[in-house]
């Protein structure tokens, strides 16, 4: 802090000062000035054969799971090649895919010679070996980790089931359907209470804790549950979808392969 204020003191020195010595300072920056050259923007390059072919992202369009996996690495800005596995035709009960997900479930992420499995393990592990979205601290990365698994155990599970409902991909009573319906309130309700303390969950920046809550969120409607009345839910979530590499499902989830 001392620092800061005693460079925010030089730097607003000279602009109480008179117009000579402005004339002044401008022949001094001219030497900074010819040096600048010499720092390239390396942000500036494009993604180098090694890093296309790194990851491979087998999925299907409509899954959340797969989404959550495809957006980490969008807003990663990494490139991914993506393989449709196609539920509906039982692809994932074949000997060929059970050998990449033992679970018999999309998504799958292979890593070079690895293959990672789950969605939030899928980004616990691009977090780390991308260095992005992790909490900073030891506490914070705790807290993330943290909310990874209250999010499957307490909004996804009733998301994703009232959501398949709908869908007509999965039958049950309407009174089952009152019960998600309320854990998935209550669920909602407990991130409200976040996002009044705090702009991100679980960690002072954006990490894979709001990630994975929006992967499973961004389908909250279908399966009949309005989050409009959460209004810091629905603050966080137009916070969400503006940060640089942000894309939707339809984005990023095709109803067949693409290869990098
Ligand atoms: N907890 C898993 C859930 C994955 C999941 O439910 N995938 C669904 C598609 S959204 C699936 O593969 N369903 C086929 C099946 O279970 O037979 C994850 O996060 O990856």
């Amino acid at each position: 802090m001392a620092k800061k204020a005693a460079r925010a003191k030089v730097k607003a020195m000279p602009l109480k000062k008179s117009a000579p010595k402005v004339q002044a300072k401008k022949t001094i920056a001219k030497k900074p000035a010819a040096k600048k050259p010499a720092a390239k923007a390396p942000a500036l390059r494009g993604p180098t054969p090694a890093e296309k072919q790194r990851f491979t992202l087998y999925g299907f369009a409509t899954s959340g799971p797969t989404y959550t996996a495809a957006l980490m690495l969008s807003l990663c800005k990494h490139p991914f090649s993506y393989i449709h596995v196609n539920l509906r035709e039982g692809a994932h009960k074949q000997p060929d895919y059970l050998v990449k997900n033992r679970f018999a479930q999309v998504p799958a992420l292979r890593d070079g010679q690895l293959m990672a499995v789950q969605s939030a393990a899928i980004l616990i592990h691009l977090s780390e070996v991308l260095g992005k979205f992790e909490g900073k601290s030891p506490v914070e990365k705790q807290r993330v980790t943290e909310w990874l698994f209250w999010a499957w155990d307490k909004l996804a599970i009733p998301v994703f089931r009232l959501r398949a409902r709908a869908r007509g991909t999965r039958q049950f009573a309407d009174e089952v359907r009152v019960m998600y319906d309320t854990e998935a309130r209550a669920a909602v309700s407990v991130l409200e209470q976040e996002l009044t303390k705090s702009e991100w969950i679980g960690a002072k920046k954006t990490s894979i804790a709001d990630i994975a809550i929006y992967g499973v969120l961004r389908y909250a409607q279908e399966g009949g549950v309005d989050i409009m009345h959460y209004p810091h839910v629905v603050a966080w979530k137009k916070r969400f979808e503006e940060l640089p590499g942000f894309a939707t499902p339809e984005q990023l989830l095709p109803m067949e392969s693409r290869l990098t």
